[in-house]
């Protein structure tokens, strides 16, 4: 069975594609306009092994906000339309991933439940490039919202704001990748519930 989304979310804001196989290679065709943006959503597919294809077109005119909160809530929504049911998939994982000064720690479960906790240093660079760093956060509620998975995003440590945000989002693939991937010995769904 082929583990895939595709999700087309259109407002007078943004006009947002996301396709994604969970099953894929890393192979990814990335454009939002929001080149850092652009950046760490390649992350994603490249270190998730997620092949992830994203066409944004939105009111850059304005700010980068819409199109990188629309992006983020179709690819939550793609995400979870390509897990399906979650019949034999591992559910839980954690990852680290250092970049250089910066450490992040994401630990996730698909638990059919949106839940964010978000921890990062304070007193960070405001932008990289048009990439406003508040948005990380952003992104991730997004995401966590309409995936409907509870995960956790903790950065102990770092200085270089690139480097800080950077690797939230490649612990975040590596996290994502090891939850969602097949798991030999479960042949149900990871619940007691019987559901997710
Ligand atoms: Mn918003």
């Amino acid at each position: 069975m082929n583990r895939v989304g595709r999700v087309e979310r259109t407002t007078k804001e943004t006009a947002v594609t996301v396709e994604i196989d969970l099953d894929g290679t890393g192979k990814v065709d990335v454009s939002t306009g929001v080149g850092f943006f652009d950046h760490m959503l390649d992350q994603l597919g490249r270190h998730g092994l997620f092949d992830l294809a994203v066409k944004t077109e939105g009111d850059l005119h304005i700010d980068t906000h819409h199109t990188i909160e629309d992006t983020a809530l179709a690819l939550g929504a793609a995400f979870k339309q390509a897990l399906g049911d979650k019949r034999g998939i591992v559910r839980f994982a954690d990852a680290s991933v250092p970049l250089d000064e910066s450490l992040a720690q994401v630990t996730v479960d698909l638990s059919g439940r949106p839940y964010l906790v978000h921890r990062e240093p304070e007193g960070m660079a405001p932008m990289i490039g048009s990439y406003d760093t508040t948005m990380t956060r952003h992104i991730l509620e997004s995401f966590v919202a309409q995936a409907q998975v509870a995960l956790h995003v903790h950065v102990p440590y770092g200085r270089n704001a690139h480097h800080i945000v950077e690797c939230q989002f490649k612990a975040l693939a590596r996290a994502l990748r090891y939850a969602s991937e097949r798991d030999p010995r479960q042949t149900g769904i990871p619940s007691t519930k019987g559901a997710l």
